[in-house]
């Protein structure tokens, strides 16, 4: 009787216009404690928001429910970053409610658009890597995978950026600022977690050693959840976010005595862990704090992991075939030592029976080969504040090189390459040979990748493992969010064209566009959305760095994390070198050139100077570029502040090339490039990361490649160091007109100008100009054609199916994770 009751009560659906205007007003006059005759464009978004996360409650619910009830092989993603951007617009999508409430919420006087855009992005991550995270978790959401992802609940995410004088300037981004109904607050789930202190031995009644670590600092973990919600499932799945809190509220004895501030320090150091996303992209930075929230994150994690294992009784055995824990890169590493502590010194087991749960139960992704970016150490800092880990460590390190010495015999060369301890003073832990040693699969993110990291990096360990235990998952990204929700225009016309929605959950049927590649009817409609979206960049540029450009001008776009080895110098190079031959033709040339408007977006690491220049640089030139009458609209360059994943939403869709040009090898993959030719934008590339694998789909014709080739890269960089390479001569023009002072006083570039010559070039940008410029030359005459350029933008979009993160996840699943889907 109760349980009837209970449905009844129950059935409460929001999903037709009335029932979500009831809703909708319930919000604002109840949670919003607002009238509503007087409510602003903030306060609508957030009754509709909250009338949406009612429904994302139910459906997570649920699937937690059947999930407990099937209990079937979980999949664990653990990440530092999920950069999820906005959240509205993409859950109304998914959850099929986008045209109900618009209409909605237009008769009570509002438009969707400005409620969409009052929300502020959630971005937890820096770039690359921490976009992947989220566009994985729509797919496994979709995919009806029983997924978890944990992470940490920042209190600021990456920094906002502004610009001063052509300068970057960092600004907090304190995103909780408002409330924020994304997330469910778990106050009643909370983990003590533990660190410095000492560990103490003692013998068991069997006459074992054991271990126990006594901390001297605990402080709690308490999780917020966040539903991410597939499309077109009732599934809805969790990402688990740590927010870190102290133990006691202050300090009585201290307050007693007066000492105020005393008494709540404690509070604010355990408040630290959580505050701040480190802004660093490709950079290890070896902050004890950094160390901190590491450990912080994956004992809270892996403790519930454990947790909900234990509840359904299973003997440890069987761990590896109800948990698959992937590693987002090295940051999350100490998670293998973690669980082979609580099997070994809480739990009772064997060292090896637990080590090989352990290594059954991890998989490992690698992001990158560039060395600053490899993770570790000090010995001193982990065995300070994780004493117990540092010994599981030179446990670990010990075993694992003495099966190396029974494979090698007589080589002590092999033994100090593969070991977990780099032998300096003092020693360091090397985080990916860690995450190596105690994964069962290592995978790279493109096929190039993949193939140097067992070429280069990590080629001793495929001596011992053999190259089985290496393998490749190509990055994808969600087209729900990347086509769909950035560029409705083209989503309802690929709809319309192929006669269903089939494309939303596999992509592969965009192919079905190629036969109309030469339909003159499509390809008008083509060309128009385009434009709109190029108008609307145009619209967005004018607000917000005051530039007008013109809209039939060729876009073309960079946008990404500012970093030498992406090369934003050599993109603004080449600017001034067509500034300056635009300078030199007569007015009836410039008749005949392509207009092109040069956009940069993207953050600088707040300590990375030569980045910092970069923009300043960009900045200098876009000023005397756009305030030159005598070169017409022939060239415009914009640099859009505060790139992130929301502005991301507008340009991408607005490109007509974007690129992509990093030196030959390291650029792991790139996923931005993927996203610009799901939009029919053509890529200006080199042969790097996952360019490879789209210049492979969308052929020859549609694709503009250039540059030396990853394996010509070691033998220059020597050129450069040991013999006198010349200067490209237009490169070495470009460099004397900075230096003559074109683009204001020289001397703040001169650091810049050193990287190519004092610093040897390291990343080839005079040994790719000459190519590079070419291959310019090529994307201006190719444009000319518009007809041929429409059909090149058709086919790029048809043949992007490869790049779904759908695609992904199922190689993850099936040869990784060994993981089914559940629906609920
Ligand atoms: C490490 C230690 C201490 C502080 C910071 C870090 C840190 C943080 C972020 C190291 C690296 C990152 C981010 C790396 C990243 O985004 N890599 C990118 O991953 C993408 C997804 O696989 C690839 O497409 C890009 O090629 C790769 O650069």
């Amino acid at each position: 009787k109760i349980v009837g009751l209970w449905e009844k009560c129950a059935v409460n659906e929001n999903d037709d216009k009335e029932n979500f205007q009831r809703s909708f007003v319930r919000h604002v006059t109840t949670t919003l404690a607002r009238s509503v005759y007087n409510i602003d464009n903030f306060s609508a978004y957030q009754a509709t928001a909250h009338t949406v996360r009612d429904q994302l409650i139910k459906r997570w619910n649920d699937t937690q429910q059947s999930h407990t009830e099937a209990d079937p092989k979980r999949v664990y993603y653990l990440s530092l970053e999920f950069l999820l951007g906005r959240s509205l617009d993409n859950a109304l999508l998914n959850l099929g409610l986008k045209e109900n409430f618009g209409e909605g919420v237009k008769d009570l006087g509002f438009r969707m658009e400005d409620i969409l855009d009052e929300e502020v992005d959630a971005a937890l991550g820096n770039g690359g890597l921490g976009r992947l995270a989220a566009c994985y978790m729509d797919s496994l959401a979709s995919l009806d995978y029983p997924a978890w992802g944990y992470g940490l609940r920042y209190t600021y995410g990456i920094f906002q950026q502004r610009l001063k004088d052509g300068y970057q300037v960092e600004f907090p981004d304190y995103w909780l600022n408002f409330d924020n109904p994304w997330e469910l607050p778990r106050l009643d789930v909370v983990v003590d977690i533990q660190f410095g202190g000492s560990v103490n031995k003692y013998t068991d009644e069997d006459g074992r050693v054991r271990h126990v670590w006594e901390g001297n600092d605990v402080i709690k973990a308490v999780a917020y959840d966040v539903p991410i919600p597939g499309y077109g499932t009732k599934n809805c799945i969790n990402i688990r976010l740590w927010s870190s809190k102290p133990k006691r509220q202050f300090d009585l004895g201290r307050f007693n005595e007066g000492q105020y501030e005393q008494a709540v320090q404690e509070q604010m150091q355990a408040e630290n862990i959580t505050a701040v996303l480190y802004p660093n992209d490709n950079h290890m930075v070896g902050k004890e704090l950094r160390l901190k929230q590491q450990y912080f994150w994956v004992a809270a994690s892996l403790h519930d992991i454990v947790r909900r294992f234990k509840k359904s009784e299973k003997p440890w055995s069987k761990f590896p075939d109800q948990v698959a824990i992937q590693l987002n890169d090295t940051h999350p590493t100490l998670a293998i030592v973690e669980l082979q502590r609580i099997l070994v010194d809480l739990e009772g087991l064997d060292w090896d029976e637990a080590w090989n749960i352990v290594t059954r139960t991890f998989a490992f992704t690698n992001h990158t080969i560039l060395p600053e970016a490899m993770e570790k150490w000090p010995v001193p800092m982990v065995a300070y504040l994780l004493p117990r880990h540092m010994q599981i460590i030179f446990d670990v390190n010990l075993f694992f090189l003495q099966n190396v010495e029974k494979l090698f015999p007589d080589d002590r060369d092999i033994l100090a390459k593969l070991s977990i301890i780099e032998e300096a003073t003092p020693q360091f832990v090397r985080m990916a040979h860690l995450a190596i040693v105690g994964s069962h699969q290592v995978n790279g993110v493109a096929e190039l990748h993949s193939n140097l990291i067992k070429t280069t990096i990590f080629k001793d360990f495929v001596k011992f493992y053999g190259s089985e235990k290496f393998t490749n998952v190509t990055n994808g990204i969600t087209p729900r969010r990347w086509l769909h929700q950035a560029n409705p225009k083209l989503g309802d016309l690929i709809t319309e064209v192929i006669g269903s929605k089939d494309w939303l959950k596999d992509l592969s049927s965009l192919s079905k566009l190629e036969k109309f590649a030469d339909d003159k009817e499509f390809k008008k409609q083509w060309v128009t959305v385009k434009r709109s979206n190029k108008v609307r960049l145009a619209e967005y540029i004018k607000t917000h760095t005051g530039v007008v450009v013109n809209p039939n001008a060729l876009f073309d776009i960079q946008v990404k994390r500012i970093h030498e080895y992406k090369r934003q110098f050599m993109n603004i190079l080449s600017v001034i070198h067509r500034y300056n031959s635009l300078k030199k033709m007569s007015s009836e040339e410039r008749c005949e050139v392509v207009k092109r408007v040069v956009i940069f977006g993207g953050k600088a690491a707040p300590g990375y100077y030569i980045a910092k220049l970069v923009i300043k640089l960009i900045n200098s030139v876009a000023e005397v570029v756009n305030k030159d009458e005598s070169i017409e609209d022939t060239l415009k360059v914009v640099f859009i502040p505060d790139y992130n994943v929301s502005v991301a939403e507008i340009i991408i869709p607005a490109s007509d090339i974007s690129q992509h040009i990093s030196t030959a090898g390291t650029e792991a993959s790139g996923t931005s490039n993927m996203k610009f030719v799901l939009n029919g934008g053509l890529i200006l590339g080199t042969v790097d990361g996952a360019n490879i694998e789209i210049h492979e789909e969308i052929g020859d014709d549609n694709i503009f490649m250039f540059g030396n080739l990853a394996d010509q890269v070691e033998d220059l960089r020597h050129a450069h160091r040991y013999r006198n390479v010349p200067i490209d001569p237009a490169l070495q023009e470009v460099i004397n007109d900075i230096e003559s002072g074109h683009f204001g006083d020289s001397r703040i570039f001169s650091p810049l100008i050193n990287t190519l010559t004092i610093g040897k070039d390291y990343y080839l940008i005079s040994d790719d100009f000459g190519s590079y410029l070419s291959a310019q030359n090529l994307v201006d005459e190719a444009y000319k054609n518009q007809d041929d350029w429409t059909r090149k933008s058709i086919l790029c979009t048809a043949r992007m199916g490869k790049f779904s993160s759908d695609r992904a996840i199922i190689e993850y699943a099936n040869r990784i994770w060994n993981a089914k889907p559940c629906s609920a």
